[in-house]
């Protein structure tokens, strides 16, 4: 499989990252001080920063704290949100970033965490350009607005959602383009409630290197997001099942409607609307498989094979179940759908036919 990107059906793919992973997710925190780091990372990753200690130095401005037990490195680095310090922290993280495909990838640093208290009614200049040098560096930068309560009716208060929408407009490289909204813990005085861990959790795993979702989940807290990611191993295991049996198979129709009704079911996607999801689905990959051939072949060649002989290919299988699961997640989060709530074919078509597209012609 080649290396899967940011694509949104692409959330089904952190199964390809057994071969290449990471045995400990490294996140480094950024944000001004009292934004809520500690607050936010021991909630999510259920540990006590505290007692970690002051953690090793690792460059003049980055300390690592390692977590005992627990596949979790913490970089911090302490006022880094002031201007003059910043530019120094980025050089250092410069040296630090090396790419995926050359250094221990369980030394790198594999995401940035920017907090920014949802009281805060601006991003500072500084705090902006330092977001802006580490995306540029190839880090994935989450945006979490942290303290961002839900009011009775299950939305943002009038105040965060200002502020969320704000961040927003700054048009910031962040992973989706905003601020994921957050309550870390309760707050007994205000009655706040946490929430928005599950939500933050799905957004890391989204915006992660493949090889490094494993250990993503591996560290976050027992309550945070298992569900889901259950549901994504096993549908992950249906795939590379499928793909298996692909060997030995000669009906390749019948292999894939079980694949298809296999992973449907792991997701609880209602069998009407999984038939009609999977027929655009198979028809699309029969049309996209045919054009990328097309544009491939060389003329002289006898075109190739229909896609009938080659989806027995293990490949073929992964790719289709690849895009598969994304849409049976989306699905059942809800995604899809058009604003009466029933299944949005047109947007399906697009999404599905993209991703298939690019899929292909990697693939040669
Ligand atoms: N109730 C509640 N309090 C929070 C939450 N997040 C942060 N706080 C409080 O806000 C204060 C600052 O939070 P910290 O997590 O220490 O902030 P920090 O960004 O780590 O600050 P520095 O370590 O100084 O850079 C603490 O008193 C926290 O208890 C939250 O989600 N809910
Ligand atoms: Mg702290």
């Amino acid at each position: 499989m080649p290396p899967t990107d940011d694509s949104p059906l692409d959330r089904g793919a952190a199964y390809t990252a057994e071969a290449q992973r990471a045995e400990r997710f490294n996140v480094l925190l950024l944000g001004r001080t009292g934004a809520g780091k500690s607050t936010l990372v021991n909630a999510l990753f259920d540990v006590d920063l505290a007692r970690t200690g002051i953690g090793r130095p690792v460059t003049e401005r980055l300390t690592l704290h390692a977590v005992p037990g627990k596949p979790l490195g913490v970089y911090d680095a302490p006022g880094s949100e002031l201007g003059t310090r910043s530019s120094e922290l980025v050089h250092d993280l410069r040296d630090r970033i090396k790419s995926h495909t050359s250094g221990d990838l369980n030394e790198q640093i594999h995401m940035a965490l920017y907090c920014v208290h949802a009281i805060d009614a601006r991003l500072h200049p500084a705090e902006e350009g330092l977001i802006r040098k580490v995306s540029a560096l190839g880090l994935p930068v989450l945006l979490v607005l942290t303290r961002a309560p839900l009011g009775h009716d299950g939305r943002l208060t009038r105040s965060a959602f200002e502020m969320a929408a704000y961040l927003e407009s700054l048009q910031l490289p962040v992973h989706a383009g905003r601020a994921h909204a957050v309550v870390a813990v309760d707050d007994v005085e205000t009655g706040e409630s946490a929430h928005g861990l599950d939500a933050l959790y799905e957004a890391m795993l989204e915006a992660a290197a493949p090889a490094v979702r494993s250990a993503i989940d591996r560290a976050v807290a027992k309550s945070v997001g298992r569900q889901s990611w259950a549901r994504r191993r096993n549908a992950g295991m249906a795939v590379l099942k499928a793909a298996g049996e692909a060997f030995s198979t000669k009906n390749s129709d019948e292999l894939l409607e079980k694949l298809i009704s296999e992973v449907a079911a792991i997701y609880r996607v209602e069998s009407g609307e999984a038939q009609e999801a999977a027929g655009t689905v198979v028809r699309l990959a029969r049309t996209a498989w045919s054009v990328t051939r097309k544009a491939s072949e060389a003329p002289s060649s006898g075109g190739a094979g229909t896609f009938a002989d080659v989806i027995i290919e293990p490949a073929v299988i992964t790719v289709i179940g690849t895009v598969w699961i994304g849409v049976c997640e989306t699905l059942a989060r809800g995604g899809l759908r058009t604003p009466d709530g029933s299944l949005d074919l047109e947007r399906l078509r697009h999404d599905v036919e993209e991703d298939l597209l690019r899929r292909w012609r990697t693939q040669t």
